[in-house]
């Protein structure tokens, strides 16, 4: 099988990637990538030179080349996306060109070539936010109340994609997936960022009150939720997928860290919150696990404790990756502190 997937050298495109080429080793896959800030090929180096990958440095907004690259492609799993909430309320315009604009190009391709099947992968914002009183979780068939401008276009490139399904016949499937963590994880994102800031001597900035619960999944758990949606999965179908369950709040997942690292609680910095923050996100995915025999592996603090070392293992990779224009958000997020 040839796969083609976009945004292959972002976090969970590279992990896919990696997954994929050790549980697949008869098929071929194409990373296409425009290589953002948030893309790095570092993250593929061990897999560069094999004869079952190739790359091509492209932007999925441009029809020609994803056109050309496309030719003879089976099947495509699509990652390519602005991926920040906070880059989001800051410049909400390449968002909706990226995640609405570019994916209405790749379906136009794919439907043009005739892939066999086209697998989008989302997330769990475009359900909009739960309360902490309240039990309930997402489903497949919660309706889209999407409150940032990054799971607005998120949401958009999920009605395109079923819009492709009716109208066009075009085969498709949906994950949405709840907040990943583990390796090559872009600091910019809570989990890394808390780590990494620790490791430097610096604070972890909390938004707000800290008490916003998210539904972590270890990023090996997605990789395989999306291996058996491409093997088992419907065409047509949405699949939810998420974590262990247990509603964790940011302020314990800080705590579980700084207790990693032999931190005290001095090291939390309490700052302005987020715009518009979703104040819970919890997945209900018996489908999934029902129709396609899936369920998350990875308990989340054996995880959270190996994803420490890994980065305590990987300065180079992410001292990097936080020096240049990354310092420049920061500063603009944070403040210069
Ligand atoms: P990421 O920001 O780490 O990586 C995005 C990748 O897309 C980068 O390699 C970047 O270079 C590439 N890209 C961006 N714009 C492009 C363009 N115009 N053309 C080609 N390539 C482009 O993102 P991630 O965290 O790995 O997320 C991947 C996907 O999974 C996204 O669609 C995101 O919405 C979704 N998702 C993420 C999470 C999460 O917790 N990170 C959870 C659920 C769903
Ligand atoms: O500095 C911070 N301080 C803080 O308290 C940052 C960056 C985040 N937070 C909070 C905000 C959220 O409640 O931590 C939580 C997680 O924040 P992010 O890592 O930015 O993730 P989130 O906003 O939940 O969105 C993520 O999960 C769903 C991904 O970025 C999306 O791509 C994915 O779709």
């Amino acid at each position: 099988m040839k796969l083609f997937v976009t945004g292959g050298a972002g976090f969970i495109g590279s992990n896919f990637i990696l997954y994929w080429i050790k549980n697949h080793p008869e098929d071929h896959i194409i990373n296409f990538d425009k290589l953002t800030y948030a893309g790095n090929l570092e993250n593929l180096k061990d897999i560069e030179d094999s004869s079952s990958y190739t790359f091509i440095r492209g932007d999925i907004r441009d029809p020609k080349t994803v056109e050309q690259s496309l030719k003879g492609v089976d099947t495509v799993v699509h990652f390519a996306a602005e991926s920040h909430v906070d880059r989001s309320i800051m410049e909400p315009a390449a968002f909706v060109e990226t995640n609405v604009s570019g994916t209405q190009v790749l379906l136009d391709a794919a439907l043009k070539e005739g892939v066999g099947r086209f697998h989008h992968i989302s997330t769990d914002e475009v359900f909009g936010s739960l309360t902490l009183e309240d039990t309930s979780k997402f489903t497949e068939m919660t309706a889209y109340n999407p409150r940032s401008p990054y799971a607005a276009s998120k949401a958009g490139s999920d009605h395109l994609v079923r819009a492709y399904y009716t109208t066009y016949g075009l085969p498709i499937t949906i994950t949405n997936c709840s907040n990943n963590f583990g390796p090559y994880q872009f600091p910019e994102k809570f989990i890394p960022l808390a780590i990494t800031n620790l490791l430097e001597g610096k604070k972890v900035p909390v938004y707000g009150d800290g008490l916003y619960v998210r539904d972590w999944l270890y990023v090996e758990d997605h990789c395989r939720a999306i291996d058996l949606v491409l093997q088992k999965g419907k065409s047509g179908e949405t699949y939810c997928v998420g974590g262990m369950g247990g509603d964790v709040n940011n302020l314990s997942v800080v705590k579980k860290i700084l207790d990693i690292l032999g931190e005290d609680e001095s090291m939390i910095e309490f700052v302005k919150d987020r715009p518009g923050h979703d104040r819970r996100y919890a997945v209900d995915w018996s489908k999934t696990r029902e129709e396609l025999d899936w369920e998350p592996e990875h308990d989340f603090d054996e995880w959270l404790s190996k994803t420490v070392a890994w980065y305590q293992d990987h300065k180079d990779w992410w001292k990097d990756v936080k020096s240049g224009a990354y310092q420049d958000y920061y500063n603009k997020q944070y403040g210069n502190g």
